[in-house]
C-alpha cells in the first residue's frame, strides 16, 4: 500500500469562536486525509486533555500552537514513513509517545487530529468510504441499519444563559423510517416547537448547539410538555414515531465537586431547589410514566457513582441510561460502569478518548454487552468534521446526537443522508 509522506496541522476556528485543530495527512501516492477536532463546554474531568497554549495574549489562552508543535516535532516524525493503513499501530505509537493516562503531554487534540486524518487518508488510498474503511480495519460487523437522529431541541445548563438546569432536551426518532424521513420529522417538530415557544412568550434564540435556549423557562419539566405538544402538532405520535431523550449533564449543577459524593447536593436554580442524590432521583422518577422517554443521560454527576445504579433500578428497563461524563469514552471506565451496573448505554465522543482506535474499542465493549452506542457532537467547539457520523455507521450505533441548526451541526445529518443514498445505490 502507501506510506505516509507528510503531516501538517493548523489552527482553525471551532463553533464557539475559539481555535481548534485541523490536520492533513498525505500519502506517497498523493492521497489526502483531512480532519478537525471538536471539544466540549461541559467536559468530563477524566476526558483526554485538550492541550491549550495558556498564553493569554492569544485567544485568551485557548490557542493550539503547542498542540501543533507536538504534531510537527514529535508525532509527525514518528508516523511519517509508516503504512497509512496501519491505523492501530499508528494510534498505539502515538499513545506510547505521550505516555500519560489522559494524553496530557502531547494533547488528546494533537493525537486525535492525526489519528482521524490518517484514517481518512487510508480510506482515500483504498478508494473506500470512511465508514467502510473503519468497518474493515476494526473488523466490525456489517449492519444495514443506520443510526437514528437524537436531536437537541431545547438546551440549557452550560450551553446557554438563564435557561433550564438540565442541559439537553432532545427528540429521538423511533420506528423504521429512512434517515432522510427521520431528519424531516425532526425538523418539522423543531418548527412546531418554535411556534409553541413563541406562544409561551419564550425566546426562540438558539444556544451553543443550535437548539432553542429560552430565558425564563418556568421549570425543568416545562420543555417535556412542549416537546410532546410539538410532536403532536407536527403530526407524529409521541412514543411511537419519536420520543424524548434527556441529557442533564448533572455534574454542572452539582454544588461542590470536591465534596464527598455521598453528600452530593444538586442545585436546580430554575426551581430554587437544592436536592440530595436520593431526592434528585425521586424528582426525575415522577417523569418516567408521564413522558415518552427514549433515553436519559448523565442525570447524576460523574462523581456520584453510588447513585447511578439506584437510578438505573428506578428506570427498571423502560429505557437506557446513557453515561457520558461518567465514562468519557474510556474503555476501562466503561467496563467499571458495566460491572457496577451504573449505566447501560454509552455516549461516544472521539475527543474524550483521543484516538480513533480507543474510541472504537470502547464502542466494541458496548456492542459485546448488547448496549447502545450514541456518537455525539460537542457543545463548546464543534467543527464541520463529520467523522462521528461515519463512526456511528461503522459501529452500527443506535443514535447520533447533534444539534438541529448551524452549519457545524446540520453537516452531520447531511452526511448521514448522503451515506443512506450511497447504500441505496450499491
Ligand atoms: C454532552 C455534550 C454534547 P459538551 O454533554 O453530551 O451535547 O456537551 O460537548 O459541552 O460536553
Ligand atoms: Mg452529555
Amino acid at each position: 500500500m502507501a506510506k505516509i509522506k507528510k503531516i501538517t496541522a493548523s489552527e482553525i476556528l471551532a463553533s464557539g469562536g475559539a481555535p481548534s485543530l485541523e490536520v492533513t495527512v498525505m500519502t506517497e501516492g498523493g492521497f489526502v486525509g483531512e480532519a478537525s477536532v471538536s471539544y466540549g463546554a461541559s467536559a468530563g474531568t477524566r476526558e483526554a486533555t485538550v492541550l491549550l497554549d495558556g498564553d493569554r495574549t492569544r485567544y485568551n489562552g485557548k490557542g493550539m500552537l503547542m498542540a501543533i508543535k507536538n504534531i510537527n516535532d514529535i508525532l509527525a516524525p514518528a508516523v511519517v514513513g509508516v503504512e497509512v493503513t496501519s491505523q492501530i499501530e499508528i494510534d498505539e505509537k502515538m499513545i506510547a509517545l505521550d505516555g500519560t493516562e489522559n494524553k496530557a503531554k502531547l494533547g488528546g487534540n494533537a493525537i486525535l487530529g492525526v489519528s482521524m486524518a490518517v484514517a481518512r487518508a487510508a480510506a482515500a488510498e483504498k478508494k473506500m468510504e470512511l465508514y467502510e474503511y473503519l468497518r474493515e480495519t476494526y473488523d466490525l460487523e456489517r449492519t444495514s441499519r443506520l443510526p437514528k437522529p437524537m436531536i437537541v431541541m431545547i438546551e440549557g445548563g452550560k450551553h446557554a444563559d438563564k435557561t433550564t438546569d438540565l442541559q439537553e432536551f432532545c427528540v429521538s426518532a423511533l420506528g423504521d423510517r429512512t434517515a432522510a424521513e427521520n431528519v424531516r420529522m425532526e425538523m418539522e417538530i423543531y418548527e412546531a416547537l418554535k411556534k409553541i415557544l413563541k406562544r409561551e412568550k419564550l425566546s426562540t434564540n438558539v444556544g451553543n448547539e443550535g437548539a432553542f435556549a429560552p430565558n425564563g423557562i418556568p421549570s425543568n419539566e416545562a420543555p417535556l410538555s412542549y416537546l410532546v405538544e410539538a410532536m403532536t402538532v407536527a403530526g407524529y405520535a409521541p412514543g411511537v414515531d419519536c420520543g424524548i431523550s434527556l441529557d442533564a449533564a448533572a455534574s454542572e449543577f452539582l454544588v461542590d465537586k470536591n465534596a464527598d459524593p455521598k453528600n452530593s447536593i444538586y442545585d436546580l436554580r430554575v426551581e430554587n431547589k437544592k436536592l440530595t442524590s436520593e431526592e434528585l432521583i425521586e424528582y426525575y422518577a415522577q417523569w418516567i410514566e408521564k413522558y415518552p422517554f427514549v433515553s436519559w443521560e448523565d442525570m447524576l454527576s460523574e462523581f456520584d457513582w453510588e447513585s447511578w445504579p439506584k437510578l438505573l433500578n428506578k428506570i427498571n428497563g423502560k429505557f437506557p441510561l446513557i453515561a457520558d461524563d461518567l465514562t468519557v469514552t474510556n474503555k476501562n471506565i466503561w467496563q467499571e460502569a458495566i460491572d457496577k451496573k451504573a449505566a447501560n448505554a454509552i455516549l461516544i465522543k472521539l475527543n474524550q478518548a483521543g484516538s480513533v482506535s480507543e474510541t472504537i474499542d470502547c464502542c466494541k465493549l458496548a456492542i459485546e454487552n448488547g448496549m447502545w452506542t450514541v456518537p455525539s457532537h460537542r457543545g463548546g467547539g464543534e467543527t464541520n468534521d463529520t467523522f462521528m457520523v461515519d463512526l456511528a455507521v461503522a459501529v452500527g450505533a443506535e443514535y447520533i446526537k447533534c444539534g438541529p441548526t448551524r452549519g457545524e451541526r446540520v453537516c452531520k445529518y447531511n452526511r448521514l443522508m448522503k451515506i443512506e443514498d450511497q447504500i441505496k445505490v450499491k
